[in-house]
């Protein structure tokens, strides 16, 4: 957590004190709830209804603070094809998408529980946003998306023309990189080492032959667009796309499936796995235990990255036993879940 991170945090803890205080100091509890919402790059509105844009691949504004009861509308005013798909904090498994809105079209969400939610596109995951409602008690954990970083820029892609087969590495310059930043490809996120501010290096993904705009996102939605600087040839070349952004790519990254599967009862078992609509990456884990939560094993990323698998599980007495998984995708957003099964 960098500085302006620890300063939302004070803001933050200085709001909660303020309002303890309440009634009496009313104005200048508002005055710190603004100066709060604007170190968090927040808006706060009090209409009961309130329209966001998308435009230029981004929700704007990205991150606001209604009241209960409010109407939201998203309006996409871009070229291409959106969703808005979201989730509350405290239901993350739960996401409510909605249909691909072409250019002009709306999609409006009245917002009842008081909560935090996040939402992305799920054609473009990179997209991101953040819905305060109320005051709920997970607002600090919103306070991490919202953080305002300056905008990232590029200058080059060395090289600018790889193999379909992908897993190359390409040297990305420019500024404002931080730790997060993620490098999109037409539709497939590369796997980002950040070396500093300037640097990235990328392994590129598989990708059918195209020559595609890559798109360089911080974490709080800022973006850079290189439009069609980058090549992927070779022998796998497919027709060519008709629309930008083909339908199928419409995904939130969700839970497809799992074996053993939840409420299975079965004899024996060698390996655990759990599988996804979309790629995970490393810090994603899975954990096997008893009832009283004792860890029996854990394990990590399935080689095409579309699952978590433990390979080797131990032997198990008859009982139950849970599986927890965290699962975090390329987008950056990350679910918790659990199952249960029965060796007899
Ligand atoms: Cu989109």
């Amino acid at each position: 957590m960098n500085k302006a991170f620890l300063v939302s945090l004070l803001i933050f803890l200085f709001f909660i004190s303020a309002c303890q205080k309440a009634e009496v100091k009313e104005e200048i509890k508002e005055v710190t709830k603004q100066e709060k919402m604007a170190a968090m790059n927040v808006i706060t509105y009090d209409s009961d209804k309130v329209e966001i844009v998308l435009d230029e691949l981004a929700f704007l504004p990205p991150f606001i603070h209604i009241q209960q009861g409010t109407t939201v509308t998203w309006l996409n005013r871009d070229k291409v094809e959106h969703t808005v798909a979201f989730h509350n904090k405290k239901t993350p498994t739960q996401v409510t998408e909605s249909e691909v809105l072409k250019t002009g079209d709306k999609y409006s969400y009245t917002f009842n529980e008081e909560v935090v939610y996040d939402y992305i596109c799920g054609i473009h995951p990179f997209m991101h946003g953040g819905i305060i409602v109320g005051n709920p008690q997970e607002l600090a954990q919103m306070m991490e998306f919202a953080e305002d970083t300056t905008p990232p820029k590029v200058f080059s892609i060395t090289p600018n023309k790889i193999s379909v087969n992908g897993g190359d590495k390409v040297i990305v310059k420019g500024e404002n990189f931080v730790k997060e930043t993620t490098v999109f490809f037409h539709h497939l996120f590369g796997d980002v080492k950040f070396i500093d501010s300037r640097t990235l290096e990328v392994i590129t993904p598989k990708h059918y032959a195209l020559r595609m705009d890559v798109i360089v996102t911080n974490p709080d939605g800022d973006h850079f667009t290189l439009p069609n600087s980058f090549e992927f040839f070779g022998q796998e070349e497919q027709q060519i796309e008709t629309i930008e952004f083909e339908y199928e790519e419409k995904r939130t990254p969700h839970f497809t499936g799992s074996a053993p599967k939840h409420g299975d009862s079965i004899s024996a078992l060698s390996t655990i796995s759990i599988s996804f609509n979309f790629p995970v990456v490393k810090g994603s884990n899975v954990i096997l235990s008893d009832l009283n939560d004792k860890k029996l094993a854990d394990g990590d990323l399935a080689s095409d990255r579309l699952g978590l698998e433990i390979t080797s599980v131990p032997k198990l007495n008859k009982g139950t036993y849970k599986v927890t998984y965290h699962a975090i995708w390329l987008g950056g957003s990350a679910h918790d879940g659990e199952f249960y099964f029965v060796v007899r």
